[in-house]
């Protein structure tokens, strides 16, 4: 790729406003007048070889141009023109800070133990100010407030070269909620980053501060309404004709009623979660669909993925009343519920294609083959089957049209967000539509959208960031502790690299969900407890035989893998059934009912131990909002620390078939018990977590 020359006149024409920002701010001492077409800054993705930078993330807004800040130092941010769709070409100056959020080559190679590394310290009692403390030298500091720059001097001061007094600005007291971010960086690249959330001003320090809309605090709930709870016998129906549709594949009569009555006998609030992650409502078909050779069954419609009428609730899950009380009941108990949103296809006999035959996308590769399941060699227009043609959202008419059905949901019901069924499957522009539309027609209200794709890092984060969507679910982090743990060759090693990977990309506190299993996967515990094979065919093997828990140390690694979940950064979810160990092979044999009792005994461990664990996380700064540290990695040992306001939580896992004694040492002078150094003793399969300053 070239440079181009107008991209520099553009850089030096914007640079003019920039210096006039920059002076005429400081006249005006703790305020911020940026103009409104200046937005404010988010970390960019810069890729980088030895010639060209490529820069891409920025908040766009659909029909305008953008503009975004390259921050080469906190004094003098440099402005580039948005030039091109979604990637700026051309800019001159290399800047480390702005490699945070991409790994690629530069840093490949990189000894990462010397980049610098951020904490935070507690300060004076008012809370209007705070102390970041930072390892490992650094060259450059940002700070920003609510993606403002700070400036040194008024906002912030070196205390000495590892020491940095960060105020609050006078601004942030107007609000409730607003945050402050630090980067850093060195010769080796670029450190963790720092959120700390203030609430008028002040650092929030206390769990009770924040509420479910503060979404660092999320733990998710994954439910399948067909086989969560029968709540109202009246809509139940189902196909009944087990030659044409297997009974494990029919309608089971679970439905919004049933959600409602588990939220209101406290089941959620109990488990500990307080965002629910509602399967698809929209009206699925009627009669019989698909097909699978063996067992030689069609399916119904029970999991939802098949809309036919986009704005309608499926009468088999509810009526619209039904649903504005799940609503409002969860949020009574200070619940959100995100709906689990189907853009990419519509079922062929909806009236939408009826009327519209052209929307699909074509139904043939252009080499003639037909376009099926060909998940990433035509990821865009692939149909999942033949009777869910992939809508064509590349043409403008039908992504306007369809993004509003989807803006219909949010709309008319009280909803806090999406999960978006097969994101990357659709087009960006897509993503940056609705979510535009979302801010336009619902201002202040926030919602969390977080996306699914499986995939490489770069495709998944691709659709994350402001103007898009708040995160996706993390399959890689799964998919490596399934490897760590079930596969004689895995290691806690490969679990660890694959965390700091994603860390670095994602930000270390990003929004991505970080899931005990879905829908779409075998039950873990089966595999762990090699009931379901790794070489075999996962559904197969749920049609052909009865998964049941062969090996009682799985339930020890599952619960080792809620631990994991819930003291990571990012979002937790949790599976239906997962909270207690349900067991299964890949779908349908992992959609049985919810069970609520009869547990044995090791069921109502791991169901006691996942309780433990959410309200450990609830009740802890650190979890929620601290920096991560890893503290040790070896094929059996993980050890990892996060740490706030100079608290932090030490979490410790083993699995090993033998117990294990280790020992760390703590960063920032941070000390458990009178000590910087900590010793543990692991049982098989097991972790332990840690609080100092408690
Ligand atoms: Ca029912």
């Amino acid at each position: 790729m070239r440079l181009r020359t107008n991209i520099f006149r553009k850089i030096a024409l914007a640079l003019i406003p920039a210096i006039c920002l920059l002076s005429g701010c400081s006249q005006n001492e703790f305020m911020f007048d940026y103009p409104d077409h200046l937005g404010t800054l988010t970390p960019c993705i810069v890729e980088q070889d030895t010639t060209v930078v490529i820069l891409r993330d920025y908040f766009p807004k659909m029909n305008d141009m953008d503009t975004i800040t390259i921050l080469t130092n906190a004094d003098a941010p440099y402005l580039v023109m948005y030039e091109c769709y979604d990637t700026v070409e051309g800019v001159e100056k290399f800047c480390p800070l702005l490699v945070k959020n991409a790994i690629p080559a530069k840093l490949e190679g990189a000894d990462k133990s010397k980049l610098p590394r951020m904490s935070t310290l507690p300060s004076s009692s008012s809370g209007k100010d705070f102390y970041i403390k930072i390892e490992g030298g650094m060259e450059q500091l940002v700070l920003l407030w609510e993606g403002r720059i700070l400036e040194r001097g008024r906002h912030f001061e070196l205390v000495s070269d590892s020491l940095v007094r960060v105020v609050a600005p006078r601004a942030a007291r107007k609000m409730e909620r607003s945050y402050i971010q630090a980067f850093t960086s060195n010769a080796y690249g670029v450190g963790n980053d720092i959120l700390v959330p203030l609430e008028y001003g002040k650092v929030v320090r206390d769990p009770a501060q924040l509420k479910r809309t503060d979404k660092h605090s999320q733990i998710l709930y994954s439910l399948l309404i067909d086989r969560f709870v029968n709540g109202n016998s009246d809509n139940d129906w189902s196909i009944g004709d087990p030659s044409l549709v297997h009974p494990k594949v029919d309608y089971w009569g679970g439905d919004l009623a049933g959600v409602t009555a588990k939220i209101k006998d406290g089941y959620f609030t109990e488990l500990g979660i307080n965002t629910i992650w509602l399967s698809p409502i929209t009206q699925n078909p009627y009669d019989a669909w698909g097909y699978s050779p063996d067992p030689g069954t069609k399916y119904s419609g029970y999991h939802g993925y098949w809309p036919i009428f986009a704005t309608r609730i499926d009468d088999r899950f509810g009526t619209e009343e039904e649903l504005n009380e799940l609503l409002a009941e969860a949020h009574a108990v200070d619940m959100n519920v995100i709906l689990d949103y189907v853009s990419n296809h519509m079922h062929i006999e909806s009236p939408t294609l009826k009327a519209h035959p052209d929307w699909t996308t074509p139904s043939y590769t252009p080499d003639g083959r037909k376009n099926r399941e060909l998940w990433d060699e035509f990821r865009l227009t692939t149909w999942f089957d033949d009777h869910i043609p992939t809508l064509d959202l590349e043409r403008e008419e039908i992504c306007s049209q369809l993004s509003d059905t989807a803006l219909f949901w949010m709309k008319n019901y009280d909803f806090d967000g999406y999960r978006h069924d097969a994101t990357k499957h659709i087009p960006e522009g897509y993503w940056r539509l609705l979510t535009r539309k979302l801010i336009d027609s619902l201002p202040g209200k926030n919602l969390y959208q977080i996306g699914e794709t499986y995939g490489s890092l770069s495709l998944i984060s691709s659709y994350v960031k402001p103007g898009m969507l708040d995160g996706q679910f993390d399959f890689n982090v799964y998919d490596t502790y399934i490897w760590a743990t079930t596969y004689p060759d895995g290691s806690f090693e490969g679990l660890a690299g694959c965390i700091e990977g994603n860390l670095a990309v994602y930000g270390h506190h990003n929004l991505m969900g970080y899931i005990s299993g879905n829908h779409d996967r075998p039950r873990y515990i089966s595999l762990a407890s090699g009931d379901v094979r790794h070489d075999e065919d996962q559904k197969l093997a749920g049609w052909k035989r009865n998964i049941v828990v062969s090996d009682t140390m799985a339930y020890r690694k599952l619960a080792m893998l809620h631990a994991l979940n819930l003291t990571l950064p990012g979002v937790p979810c949790i599976y239906y059934g997962d909270e207690y160990g349900q067991p299964g092979a890949n779908d349908p044999d992992n959609r049985r009912w919810m069970e609520f009792e009869g547990y044995n005994s090791h069921e109502q461990e791991v169901a006691d131990a996942v309780k433990e664990l959410t309200h450990l996380r609830r009740s802890s700064m650190p979890l929620m909002y601290g920096d991560y540290f890893q503290l040790a990695a070896e094929n059996d040992i993980f050890v990892y620390m996060r740490s706030y306001m100079g608290e932090a939580v030490i979490t410790f896992l083993n699995k090993s078939a033998e117990p294990r004694e280790v020992s760390v040492s703590l960063p920032f002078g941070l000390e458990y018990d009178g000590s910087s150094v900590v010793n543990v003793t692991l049982e098989p399969y097991s972790y332990q977590i840690l609080e100092t300053n408690k």
